[in-house]
């Protein structure tokens, strides 16, 4: 894409900065599947420390963490419990199922993010009648991508994670994006996540790192995961060359994320004064906001080529909504000239 679009498709769109190059360039590597690259061992050491979890194991991307843990956590054949509108469900290549022969328990994701707890409730109980399989893991998503960036407060999450114990299984957290909810609840990434068993949490989204996710937990549960990540394909060598960015993301690009909040709320209040824009502003908590179009016999595909011959691009939805999702390197001036497109677009 030419670098002079305004790219709000996503926040994995995002350019290592001229600190992580630097840091990348001089990193002290080593072997990683010896344990040998000190600067994987830092980045993992700091991750740890950073989500108050025993220990941290560097992947290569989200998927690959969501999917280590499913593996690490659960028995083959085991059903895991999902939102409908999780990435784990959705847009994982059918991972659990693929790998584990995991069945999926999806309960409906409500528009705030959480999960309908009747159906929670319910596919929790599964598992004692001789037709269904063993209910081995819930994963909850915190921020709730498809919801629009959605926040899971911490008592949220600790009343999943009881819920989920009191049925005897873990509760696994796809926190791609858990640096934006606990900055949206003005909390450390530690307490929001210690109701968790584990974490994944991704460096290469708004943190900017080109490359990793980490995946959090005890001691055992990472050691597992480490032979998991391994069958997966994702024992890298000399990778400390990748770590050295992720450690610049963990202590450089998480306390600027408010500045993503309310770039996204800039819009969304744009967007609130377009007619012909459907968007609830009010909902848009992070850096992540869905509009519809009020015409409905609009395409979307249409609607979102157009805007790309203004220099503007977003993600168009099948269910008819549009994202934008604000990162590093988006002015105010950007989100401005982006409303503007949009106006532009409606008519084009
Ligand atoms: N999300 C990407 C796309 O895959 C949709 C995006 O642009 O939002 N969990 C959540 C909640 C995610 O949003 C993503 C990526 C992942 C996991 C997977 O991370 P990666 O792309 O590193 O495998």
């Amino acid at each position: 894409m030419p670098t002079s679009h305004i790219d709000l498709r996503s926040d994995t769109v995002t350019l290592p900065t001229p600190t992580m190059r630097q840091a990348m360039a001089t990193a002290e590597v080593g072997d990683d599947v010896y344990g040998e690259d000190p600067t994987i061992n830092a980045l993992e050491e700091l991750a740890a420390t950073t989500a108050g979890k025993d220990a941290a194991l560097f992947v290569p991307s989200g998927a690959m963490g969501n999917t280590a843990a499913i593996l690490t956590h659960c028995r083959r054949g085991d059903a895991i419990v999902v939102g409908s509108l999780a990435h784990i469900y959705i847009y994982e290549v059918g991972g659990a199922a693929r790998l584990n022969g995991s069945p999926y328990l999806p309960v409906p994701n409500l528009p705030d993010g959480t999960l309908d707890p009747a159906a929670l409730a319910s596919c929790l109980g599964m598992g004692e009648d001789i037709h269904e399989s063993h209910v081995g893991l819930l994963c909850v998503e915190d921020t709730q991508n498809m919801c629009g960036g959605r926040v899971l407060s911490v008592a949220q999450l600790r009343d999943y994670a009881a819920l989920a114990a009191r049925h005897g299984m873990p509760m696994h957290l796809d926190g791609a994006r858990a640096f934006n909810a606990a900055a949206a609840l003005g909390i450390s990434l530690a307490e929001l996540v210690a109701p968790a068993t584990s974490v994944m949490f991704c460096l290469s989204k708004g943190l900017c790192a080109p490359v990793g996710s980490m995946l959090a937990g005890s001691q055992d549960f990472i050691a597992e995961a480490r032979r998991v990540r391994k069958l997966l394909g994702g024992g890298m060598r000399q990778a400390g060359i990748l770590a050295a960015a992720g450690i610049v993301a963990l202590r450089e690009m998480v306390d600027r994320l408010p500045e993503d909040h309310a770039l996204a709320r800039r819009l969304a209040d744009h967007l609130g004064n377009i007619p012909g824009i459907a968007i609830d502003p009010t909902v848009v908590e992070t850096n992540i906001l869905f509009f519809s179009l009020a015409d409905a016999s609009r395409d979307v595909a249409d609607f979102t080529a157009a805007l790309a011959r203004e220099g503007v691009l977003m993600s168009g939805f099948p269910d008819g909504r549009i994202r934008a999702v604000t990162h590093y390197g988006i002015t105010a001036d950007a989100i401005d000239r982006a409303a503007a497109a949009i106006a532009r677009s409606l008519v084009a």
